[in-house]
């Protein structure tokens, strides 16, 4: 029997005001039911947000350190529970063992960091202009924050939100995505027993349009911070532009790889593996064109594809397999339509299909939604999937003849959030570093694998609003509010600015 989910609103798990379920399904078995999720809507959402903001007072003035605290705890419970949370992430969102794991260490690291944020939320004091008056800037909390969370990092990226919010002293309500909600009910769970008081935290399940719409028109929502589409992330700004209400997107990114001549062939081939095909090409960071200069092109091509062929593609879970699976399978069959629909559009465009381009079916294959790692040669930089981003395990292999070229050519899509470049020359590092219009720059390293204490995003459709992750230049930012205080203890009037 799938298990029963319940939204978490005002302390209580309790079922949609509907009283009607969706199912959340094993991509790489569609016959396993997961859960059975509440399929909530606008009653839910008012709910929720009553439930939070009666809750603020109260968890506003809740010193920092011990809302920290709450968060350390939950931190210690994930590590006590990594392996079973783990095996629930491979199950319901697909990724293979040990970056399931790594999804539940991102969240480790996150409640950790901002549990000790709990102590360090400062401002600045600075001298007054005047005698007998201090000045000085303190972090407020803001009130009310509507969160959306996607499935492609089912615990990391709820932590993301969650944990600085909750430092911070706002409340909540949440709504993880659709695909994953057993995981971001396993992580609320953890929160609540460590000691998060009711009302704090609301978590409702649903769809975009019943309940992540709802929840960013709400009147007494103060802000929204979103993972997701590009569309459905400016769809949202906009509304929050009209309601006044502060915004946080993540939208989405077209990573480049370049690799240079003087590059370290062996990394850079391995780099461009994990970054192209590791949690089956469906991260906003994922590594899905690599630029290779002339000189080392055919090499790496070689080396590349000869690694990529050997990739295993399967469910994550498999008895006797689980650390030999590479590639997972795609999220769902929307999903995995589209990623198949780009891999038609790339042929139609007129790019080689060098490596895969189809479904996997292989025994028990058959009931997931997988497909082969697949690497295009012969793309044009204002190809389709070039520019596009798609989700999926799918790479652009393009050839240049200088630097300049390469960096113009990585900068040259609508997005900005992770580059690389592979060379072992410092100086084209520096220049490298200088140049690429990304959020997140890696040198002789992958386009993926950000770390939780530094801000998390990028330039152009990559984002609007501040950094998600990091602390101060991060979320701390988003989820806190400047409150500056001079205290004059003159006992007369000091006039700021005016000459006596
Ligand atoms: C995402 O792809 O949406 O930097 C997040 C990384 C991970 C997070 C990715 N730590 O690849």
């Amino acid at each position: 029997m799938p298990e029963k989910i319940k939204n978490y609103i005002a302390g209580e798990w309790i079922e949609a005001a509907s009283g009607n379920t969706f199912e959340s399904r094993n991509p790489a078995d569609s016959r396993e039911v997961i859960g059975l999720i509440p399929d909530s809507n606008a009653e839910d959402v008012d709910k929720a947000v009553a439930a939070a903001r009666s809750a603020f007072p109260s968890w506003s003035q809740t010193p920092a350190p011990l809302r920290g605290e709450i968060l350390f705890r939950a931190g210690e419970l994930l590590v006590k529970r990594k392996v079973p949370l783990g095996e629930l992430v491979c199950r319901e969102m697909g990724k293979i063992m040990p970056e399931s794991l790594g999804d539940v260490q991102e969240a480790i690291d996150m409640l950790y960091y901002m549990g000790g944020e709990g102590r360090r939320l400062s401002g600045e004091t600075v001298p007054s202009e005047l005698p007998n008056k201090d000045a000085r800037s303190l972090r407020a909390p803001i009130g009310v924050f509507a969160q959306i969370t996607p499935w492609n990092f089912p615990i990391a990226i709820p932590s993301w939100k969650l944990a600085p919010a909750l430092v911070a002293g706002n409340t909540l309500v949440y709504k993880p995505a659709e695909e994953s909600p057993v995981c971001a009910t396993r992580l609320v769970e953890i929160l609540v027993e460590s000691g998060l008081p009711s009302g704090v935290l609301n978590l409702v399940h649903g769809f975009g349009e019943s309940v992540g719409e709802p929840m960013v028109r709400h009147p007494d929502v103060d802000g929204v911070s979103f993972t997701g589409s590009n569309a459905v992330g400016e769809k949202l700004a906009a509304i929050c532009g009209t309601q006044h209400k502060d915004y946080m997107m993540e939208t989405g990114g077209k990573n480049a790889i370049i690799i240079m001549d003087d590059a370290n062939l062996d990394l850079a081939v391995s780099g461009a593996l994990w970054g192209g095909f590791g949690t089956t090409g469906q991260r906003c960071t994922a590594s899905s064109r690599l630029i290779v200069q002339n000189g080392i092109y055919d090499r790496f091509l070689e080396t590349f594809t000869r690694r990529a062929e050997k990739l295993k593609v399967g469910n994550g879970l498999e008895k006797g397999l689980e650390t030999k699976i590479d590639i997972g399978p795609i999220i769902s069959k929307e999903q995995h339509q589209k990623v198949l629909d780009y891999i038609e559009i790339g042929l139609n465009e007129g790019a080689t299909l060098h490596l895969g381009g189809k479904p996997y079916c292989e025994g028990s294959c058959a009931y997931g939604t997988f497909i082969e790692p697949t690497i295009f040669t012969d793309v044009r930089p204002a190809m389709r999937i070039a520019q596009e981003e798609i989700f999926g395990p799918v790479v652009s292999v393009i050839r240049v003849s200088e630097l300049e070229e390469a960096i113009a050519l990585a900068n040259d899509v609508p997005f900005g959030l992770s580059s690389a470049i592979y060379s072992q020359d410092v100086n084209t590092t520096a220049i490298a570093e200088r140049d690429l219009d990304a959020g997140l720059i890696y040198i002789n390293a992958s386009t993926i694998g950000a770390e939780i204490q530094l801000p998390f995003g990028g330039t152009k459709r990559t984002g609007l609003g501040p950094r998600e992750a990091g602390g101060r230049g991060g979320a701390l930012d988003f989820y806190t509010q400047w409150k500056v205080i001079y205290r004059d203890f003159s006992g007369q009037l000091q006039k700021a600015q005016i000459d006596d």
